[in-house]
């Protein structure tokens, strides 16, 4: 690590466009806060950075499906998101938003400072424009059939049934959302950001200068870069977002992924009249948290915008994570499938920490990892309250029964306490390497076996037992064991603010620095502790369930309107379906089976023999328009007596979720008995 006098801490700008989940906390807010707090402890200067980024297309599509205004949309939002950042105790210097005065200021400075310089190239392509409404079309604003499967509901950008990814022109049958008409293409003038140029300083930068970085974030910067640049287009024909600030570019905005990243630039604006020494001293080191989708933006795409600019310095390392997902399912925000931030925050009074320390200690860092109820529950149950509360809880509640809440003096120390005080040194070595490198999850275990080492002691020593015989020697026990609690109170500061904050309230003191840690004599004889409660609570059965039963009843509702499309069953293999022999056979006569609605009796040609099927098709075909079809049949169905006739075998058809049947044939004629396999 180079030199540095302070530390620029941003996380990622989340869209107000819907409240906060714990995938987002996962992949940033939490292991941000971690790094944010342990850096003060070490009275580092410290700035963290948050806010909501409020521009965006996805933003205005919300406002038009609500009918209410892109800036109601953003003002609940912005709000609610702000609000719920607080409670759970993310610790922002500031949190801003995206449509401060400020912001619009800042972000038309750096565009027009780069459009002076010729940093641009200017390109003029045609779009989809509505003639009604007179606006370009964003891609999402269009919708089509999709060329790929035919999906009639595709967006400009991706069809969302079969996932593939579009550009408005290739729909079939293009619509404009605004007005339903079919727009036309017209030709328009954007302002692009020639990535191309900044291939071989981002080579050097990155590849060559930053291999420290995480793998996935190396990987996919490399991924990027060899896979060769393109222009950016850095303007969009919107109405919604920062207007581009050139007298030819009326009714343009900022592209959204241009204006964000500088809302880390505004916000220290907004916050202190010397955000310059935060931005453009050599000697500041910043840090981007970041989920994994948003790694291109700020390792390659910001950075490059940054560097065209020239006064500004670049990340230092940008610590990605992965994705969480919510019971073996992908978070979503459309599908409700999440859990919320502020409904945690209701349901869970005072169990802020807990949140955090799950998210931790099952962070994705390497990896998408999973977010389950019972794990959340087991690791409050097992691990904060029978490690670390029970620890705490045995060292408070020993002391108050033998020596009426006073520190006790320690005695000459057996080869046992000059270990287990050691220790602590030891540990605090191990929490900051995993912390200085980005590795939080294995922070916070090693901050844990800091409980498990008062938990070992204690077992060891038995005060409970010794004071029978040796009431002196219990003295030291607890003495030592005070100090590992008070030592507790600063390795799991990072983690755990609210939960530390009432056990120095516990020991009666105030907050030591990251520098105290591993001292052994942090508590004096004679120092006088407080009244102690339970530092975390079980967490029931019965509270698990019914957040489960929340996710079931989400389950069911996106089940619900979905219908139609049967789940998929169960794998087979080849064997079990080479079974079926199905082949082709040519349908000879046809009639209605007497006193039935639904059924026709077929014969047909099956190539191996003639034989009688009965159909559940009269609904959908009559028997004259059955006779000389070819079909398919399963042939070695066992036969089965239907309203007195033997039907030997079962011709195949399509059923769509209303119900209708169609036959299933071979695309040409093909000769009877052929196999279909
Ligand atoms: N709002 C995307 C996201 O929430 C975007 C991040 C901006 S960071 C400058 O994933
Ligand atoms: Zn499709």
């Amino acid at each position: 690590m180079t030199d540095f006098k302070r530390t620029l801490i941003t996380s990622a700008l989340p869209y107000a466009n819907g409240p906060v989940h714990i995938g987002h906390l996962a992949g940033v807010y939490v292991p941000a806060d971690i790094y944010a707090r342990y850096l003060r402890l070490k009275g580092e200067d410290v700035l963290f950075i948050g806010g909501s980024d409020e521009h965006g297309v996805p933003i205005t599509l919300k406002a038009r499906n609500e009918g209410v205004t892109p800036q109601d949309i953003v003002d609940k939002y912005h709000g609610m998101i702000k609000a719920s950042f607080a409670r759970l105790g993310i610790s922002f210097d500031i949190y801003s938003r995206t449509s401060a005065p400020i912001h619009h200021q800042t972000s038309s400075e750096i565009f027009s400072k780069l459009y002076q310089d010729g940093k641009f190239i200017e390109k003029t392509s045609e779009q989809y424009f509505d003639e009604e409404t007179q606006q370009f079309l964003a891609d999402r604003y269009i919708v089509g059939t999709c060329p790929k499967c035919g999906f009639e509901k595709a967006y400009g950008d991706q069809c969302e049934s079969c996932g593939t990814s579009l550009s408005p022109t290739e729909l079939v049958n293009p619509r404009s959302m605004l007005s339903g008409n079919t727009p036309v293409l017209k030709e328009t003038k954007h302002w692009y950001l020639p990535l191309d140029q900044y291939e071989t300083w981002l080579k050097e930068w990155i590849l060559e200068g930053h291999k420290e970085w995480k793998p996935n974030v190396y990987g996919q910067c490399k991924s990027w870069i060899d896979s060769g640049l393109q222009p950016r287009a850095v303007t969009r024909d919107l109405e919604w977002g920062v207007p581009v600030p050139l007298e030819e570019a009326k009714g343009k905005v900022l592209y959204v992924w241009f204006d964000a990243p500088i809302g880390y630039i505004s916000a220290t604006r907004e916050l202190t009249p010397d955000w310059e020494k935060w931005w453009k001293d050599q000697e500041t080191r910043m840090i981007h948290f970041i989920g994994k989708d948003n790694i291109v933006f700020h390792c390659i795409i910001f950075p490059a915008m940054l560097k065209a600019e020239g006064s500004y310095i670049l990340p230092d390392n940008v610590p990605a994570n992965e994705f969480l997902n919510l019971e073996g399912d992908k978070i979503s925000t459309s599908r409700n499938w999440a859990v919320w931030l502020h409904e945690y925050l209701d349901d869970f009074p005072g169990k802020e920490d807990v949140l955090k320390y799950v998210l931790t200690a099952n962070a994705p860092e390497t990896k998408d990892n999973d977010f389950t109820w019972k794990d959340f529950q087991t690791r409050n149950n097992s691990e904060l309250v029978a490690i670390l509360g029970n620890f705490v809880n045995r060292a408070l509640v020993l002391t108050q029964k033998y020596f009426h809440n006073v520190v006790p003096e320690a005695g000459k120390l057996t080869e046992n306490d000059l270990t287990s005080l050691k220790s602590l040194k030891s540990l605090k070595n191990d929490i900051e390497k995993s912390l200085d490198n980005f590795r939080f999850r294995e922070a916070l275990k090693n901050a844990m076996d800091m409980a498990r080492l008062g938990n070992k002691y204690l077992a060891d020593e038995e005060p409970w037992s010794v004071v029978k015989r040796d009431p002196e020697r219990v003295k030291t026990i607890l003495h030592v064991c005070l100090q590992v609690t008070a030592n507790l109170t600063i390795a799991l500061e990072p983690f755990l603010p609210f939960s530390m904050e009432k056990l120095r309230g516990f020991l009666n003191i105030q907050k030591f620095n990251w520098s105290d840690l591993g001292n052994t004599g942090l508590l004096p004889a004679g120092h006088h502790l407080n009244a102690s409660s339970l530092l975390f609570e079980k967490i029931e059965d019965q509270q698990i369930e019914t957040q489960v039963q929340k996710l079931q009843a989400t389950k069911m509702a996106n089940e619900a309107a979905n219908a139609g499309v049967t789940p998929a069953k169960p794998s087979i293999n080849i064997d079990q379906f080479g079974a079926m022999d199905i082949r082709t056979g040519t349908v000879l006569a046809a009639e209605k089976v007497a006193k039935t609605q639904k059924l026709l009796k077929l014969t047909i040609d099956t190539g191996i023999d003639t034989r009688t099927v009965v159909s559940g098709i009269a609904e959908h075909y009559t028997p004259e328009e059955m006779v000389g079809k070819q079909v398919c049949i399963l042939v070695n169905l066992e036969p089965r007596p239907l309203k007195g006739i033997e039907s030997k075998g079962m011709i195949l058809c399509a059923q769509d979720p209303t119900g209708k049947l169609v036959l299933v044939k071979p695309e040409s004629l093909v000769r009877n008995g052929s196999e279909v396999k």
